[in-house]
């Protein structure tokens, strides 16, 4: 009797140490908003993943709660998180083709930013491999306008002004229109608006109307300049050690979020313009001479990155002008 219950024990015993073993909890930072709809789609891709019941269970931090914006890509690569989410173009510093999806006037439409993100699609997730991580999915925000809290008719109405950038493509406009950059997470905006820390921005319609900006602001300049994209990845290392009907489950519910992170945005981008203006923001295109000096800049930076992201780069861009 006394052997059968130690044999007894002895595998319950080993079903739970088995049952730990696949069992496993990846934590996801995210940088923006819970109600965003990234972060939303996030919740709903870490939910798929637990659905498929492998083993594997997602959990969403949204709001930098985890990891502020700027540490998450770091966090991700280190494996201080399995997986995150992180606007792709701030790390444009480190290697230009993370900023790909932020060169002005070269895809400004969801249909062309599409094209571009497949042309970019294989040199971006090399680059992303060599630090580590394994792409997973990506999505678009809507297209970039300038906020400002007077007139802008041109761009000497900029001149001095403090201007939060979130990337080197939003410090290089700054710098090209004699404003100050300052660097700014989403999730710090609104009181970098209120302390006068920033005074005007370049963002989507989505980030204005998440941060209440019309509280400190007044102008919408909808220059639809580019639509940056916030990439989920994973840790290579955490993700070579999924078993494949894990990895499986992630791949499929990452398809899926890919594609309705993109209708969402689609279907979001005049809402949160109508949003702004209901609160008082006067949201209109920019004027012609606005319009000519902001392209000219953009006819700058294209050739600045051209330079830096070198032969591929230029690879990029001709397959996507070909599509
Ligand atoms: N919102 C993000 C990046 C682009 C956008 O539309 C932000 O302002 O941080």
């Amino acid at each position: 009797m006394k052997i059968i219950k130690t044999l007894l024990a002895g595998l319950a015993m080993t079903g739970a140490a088995v049952s730990a073993a696949s069992a496993e909890k990846w934590d996801m930072p995210m940088a923006y908003a819970a109600t965003n709809y990234h972060s939303e789609n996030g919740a709903e891709f870490a939910k798929c993943v637990t659905d498929k019941g492998t083993g594997l269970e997602v959990v969403t931090h949204p709001g930098g709660s985890l990891f502020g914006g700027g540490d998450i890509k770091k966090a991700v690569q280190t494996g201080q998180a399995n997986i995150g989410e992180r606007l792709m173009s701030a790390h444009a510093n480190e290697n230009p083709l993370y900023g790909v999806d932020s060169i002005p006037f070269l895809a400004t439409s969801f249909e062309d930013s599409e094209k571009l993100w497949k042309a970019a699609g294989d040199k971006l997730q090399a680059a992303m491999a060599a630090d580590n991580l394994v792409y997973l999915y990506a999505v678009p925000w809507p297209p970039q306008g300038l906020y400002a809290k007077k007139d802008v008719n041109s761009v000497a109405d900029l001149q001095g002004v403090k201007f939060r950038a979130y990337n080197t493509a939003t410090s290089r406009i700054a710098e090209l229109a004699g404003m100050v950059p300052v660097q700014i997470e989403a999730a710090e905006l609104s009181q970098a608006l209120a302390t006068g820390v920033a005074e005007s921005f370049v963002s989507s319609g989505s980030t204005g109307y998440d941060r209440k900006v019309w509280e400190q602001l007044t102008n919408f300049y909808d220059v639809q300049a580019w639509l940056p994209r916030n990439v989920v990845f994973a840790n290579k290392d955490a993700w070579t050690a999924l078993d494949a009907k894990a990895q499986g489950a992630v791949l499929d519910c990452a398809g899926e979020a890919g594609a309705r992170g993109l209708a969402k945005a689609i279907e979001l981008t005049d809402f949160y313009l109508k949003g702004l203006a209901e609160n008082g923001m006067k949201v209109s295109p920019p004027g012609d001479q606005l319009k000519s000096e902001l392209k000219g800049f953009g006819d700058i930076m294209t050739k600045e990155w051209l330079e830096s992201a070198g032969a591929d780069g230029q690879a990029i861009v001709d397959a996507f002008k070909k599509m």
